[in-house]
């Protein structure tokens, strides 16, 4: 499928997804995220992929929803197509492990799109925020939900209310990233990180996901009913069986998704 906004590559296994408007930062149009919810739902039904890893470039991951797009809309515009509704929920569907990739800008709804994956590697030169209310307008995609569960009230109101940004080091300190490497280097560890996850049982890694995600939706007395009950279910599979063989045998395993 020939997209304009964005580049998919499959290899080993990994969906590699490039937002691809360096004219714009990566701004989200609705074209590109058209065809972003259709590249994710897409990978995520084809059983040639095991985990897909998400980036934009150097510069920019994405530097937010297109403002020139979205400037003259109404409240009725808006609310009427309910606007990035649908496509973003599709995104948030995906059950197959998704890596953000993030260089440079991640504003917006950039920085919401990164906390949309499961989680987020960057680079020495990543730029976090949520600038929105200098726009006049507040995050609408979770900026204001997702960002307070990863780094807390105090940071996530700083940068909310202030626009401020957040650099590498300070994101990583504030659990927002899970590892900072030097910028050239972000897709190759992101890579490395999805052919870790490839080699997996992928009933296991979707298993792993659906129960993490469970922590942000329920109490901890559920959740941890959730995660015995996943642990419990783990045992039907034949992959299961082939893990902890495999322990035993002091060989490694041999998983078949099943
Ligand atoms: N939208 C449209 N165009 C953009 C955007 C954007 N978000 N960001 C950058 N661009 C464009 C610029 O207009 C410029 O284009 P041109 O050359 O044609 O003027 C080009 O990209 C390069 O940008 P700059 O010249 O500004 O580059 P700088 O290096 O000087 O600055 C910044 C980089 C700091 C990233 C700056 O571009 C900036 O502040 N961008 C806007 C960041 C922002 O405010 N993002 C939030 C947008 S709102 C949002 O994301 C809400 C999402 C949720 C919606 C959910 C609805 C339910």
């Amino acid at each position: 499928m020939a997209y304009e906004t964005i580049i998919v590559e499959i290899e080993d296994q990994i969906a590699l997804i490039r937002l691809n408007r360096p004219e714009a930062l990566n701004a989200l149009n609705s074209k590109l995220v058209d065809e972003l919810s259709r590249a994710l739902t897409e990978a995520d039904q084809n059983d040639k992929v095991r985990c897909i890893v998400l980036t934009g470039n150097e510069k920019a991951f994405a530097a937010g929803a297109d403002i020139k797009e979205m400037s003259e809309k109404s409240f009725v515009d808006v609310y009427g197509e309910d606007l990035f509704g649908a496509k973003i929920e599709a995104i948030q569907r995906v059950r197959k492990p998704m890596i953000a990739a993030v260089s440079g800008y991640a504003l917006g709804g950039g920085c919401e799109l990164a906390m949309m994956c499961d989680f987020i590697i960057c680079g020495e030169n990543a730029k976090f925020g949520q600038p929105e209310i200098n726009l006049g307008v507040v995050a609408g995609i979770g900026g204001t939900q997702r960002l307070t569960r990863f780094v807390g009230k105090s940071k996530a109101m700083d940068m909310n209310l202030t626009g401020r940004f957040m650099d590498a080091a300070e994101a990583e300190r504030s659990g927002l990233v899970s590892r900072v490497v030097p910028t050239p280097k972000v897709i190759p560890e992101a890579m490395s990180a999805a052919r870790k996850i490839a080699e997996k049982s992928a009933v296991t890694a979707k298993a792993v996901k659906e129960s993490v995600n469970r922590s942000y939706e329920v109490s901890l007395r559920e959740g941890l009913l959730f995660e015995r009950r996943s642990f419990h279910s783990m045992f039907a599979t034949e992959d299961q069986k082939e893990g902890m063989a495999a322990f035993i045998e002091k060989r490694e395993p041999q998983f078949r998704d099943k």
